[in-house]
C-alpha cells in the first residue's frame, strides 16, 4: 500500500491546542495524505493545520455531520481514515484499525473505545449514554456492534460513496452505522484507546441534547429496516397508559363506582396500541415481499456464466 492510498479526514472547530501533534503524529506513521474540514474556528486551528502539512478546506455550513459529507466529496484516494480532532484517538493505532479493510475482509471499520478508556476519558453520563445507545441500536438493528458513535474509523472509498448521509450534527456516525447495516456492508469493530479530551480544548457535544438526537435517529432510521420494532414501541406505549388507566377503572368498579369516560379512553388506547402492532406485522410483511423482489431483480441482472 502507497501512503498516499490513505486519507486522513480530520473535522475540527475550535481544535488549535491538539490539532498541530494530532498531524505530527500522523505524518510520523507515515500518513501524509491528510485533510482537514474545518468549521471556521476563532482560534487558528486551520492555520496550525496547513502549517504542519494537512491541506485545509472551510466548511460551508455547521455541525460535524455537514464536515463529514462536505468533505467526503474532496476525497479520492481507495481507503479513508476519519478521527477527530481534538486528540483523544492515537494516530498510531491507525495501522490495526485499517487492517481489516486493507486485507480486505471488512468494508468499514469501527475503533471501539468502550474497552479501554483512559480514566476521564468518558464522563460518567457519557458512559451509561453510549452503553443505552448501543444497546437501542443492537436491538433496533439486529447486529452487535459495541460503539457506533466512534469517531475513529476506517473505511474504502467505495464503501463510503454508498452510504447516503443526510444529517448534519453529531448524529453523523449514526447514520454512518446505520448506512453501513442497511448498505449490508461488512463491518469490523477493533479496540483502541481513548484519552480524555485536552483541558485546554472545550466539548462541541451537548451530552443530553445531542444523546437524545442520536436516540431519534436511531428510532427514525429504525422505520425502514426494523418497522415492527418502530411501530412496536408505539404500540407499547399505548398499550402500557391503557392498561394503566384500565387498571384504575376497574379498582373502581370494584368499589361500586363506574368510571364512563376513563373506560372510553382506555379502550381507545388499547386499540390504538393493538392497531399499531397491526402496522408493525403489514409493515414487515411489505419488506420482506419488497426485499425478495429486489433479490430477485439482483439475480436477474447478475451476468449468466
Ligand atoms: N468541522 C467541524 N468540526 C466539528 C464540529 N463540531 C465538532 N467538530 C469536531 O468533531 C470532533 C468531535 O467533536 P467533540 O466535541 O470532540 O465530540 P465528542 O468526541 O463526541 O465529545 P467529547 O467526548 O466531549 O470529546 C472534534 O474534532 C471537533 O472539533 C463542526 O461543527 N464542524
Ligand atoms: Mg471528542
Amino acid at each position: 500500500m502507497n501512503s498516499a492510498d490513505v486519507c486522513i479526514l480530520i473535522p475540527t472547530l475550535n481544535e488549535a491546542s491538539t490539532i498541530g501533534q494530532l498531524i505530527k503524529d500522523f505524518r510520523h506513521e507515515g500518513f501524509f495524505n491528510i485533510l482537514v474540514i474545518d468549521g471556521n474556528s476563532k482560534d487558528g486551528t486551520g492555520q496550525i493545520a496547513e502549517a504542519e502539512g494537512a491541506r485545509v478546506i472551510m466548511q460551508t455550513g455547521k455541525g460535524k455531520g455537514q464536515a463529514m459529507i462536505q468533505a467526503f466529496r474532496f476525497i479520492e484516494s481507495p481507503y479513508v481514515i476519519m478521527v477527530d480532532g481534538d486528540g483523544t484517538y492515537l494516530a498510531r493505532e491507525a495501522h490495526s484499525l485499517l487492517k481489516p479493510v486493507l486485507e480486505g475482509r471488512a468494508d468499514h471499520v469501527i475503533g471501539n473505545r468502550l474497552g479501554n478508556y483512559s480514566p476521564g476519558a468518558f464522563t460518567r453520563l457519557n458512559l451509561v449514554g453510549n452503553r443505552l445507545i448501543n444497546m437501542f441500536f443492537d436491538v433496533a438493528y439486529g447486529v452487535e456492534l459495541k460503539d457506533i458513535l466512534s469517531g475513529y474509523r476506517a473505511f474504502t472509498l467505495e464503501s463510503m460513496r454508498e452510504l447516503e448521509l443526510n444529517k448534519t450534527g453529531f448524529e453523523i456516525e449514526t447514520e454512518i452505522s446505520v448506512e453501513c447495516i442497511l448498505k449490508k456492508q461488512r463491518v469490523e469493530e477493533v479496540p483502541i484507546t481513548y484519552l480524555p479530551r485536552s483541558k485546554k480544548g472545550a466539548t462541541k457535544l451537548n451530552p443530553v441534547k445531542d444523546g437524545f438526537r442520536i436516540g431519534s435517529t436511531i428510532y427514525g432510521l429504525a422505520k425502514m429496516h426494523n418497522p415492527m420494532f418502530y411501530f412496536g414501541i408505539i404500540g407499547s406505549i399505548f398499550i402500557l397508559a391503557g392498561l394503566f388507566t384500565g387498571t384504575f377503572v376497574v379498582a373502581q368498579w370494584y368499589e361500586g363506582i363506574t368510571r364512563i369516560p376513563l373506560s372510553i379512553l382506555t379502550a381507545l388506547l388499547i386499540i390504538f396500541g393493538l392497531q399499531m402492532f397491526i402496522f408493525g406485522t403489514l409493515s414487515d410483511f411489505i419488506l420482506t415481499l419488497h426485499r425478495q423482489t429486489i433479490q430477485l431483480i439482483m439475480e436477474m441482472n447478475k451476468p449468466r456464466k
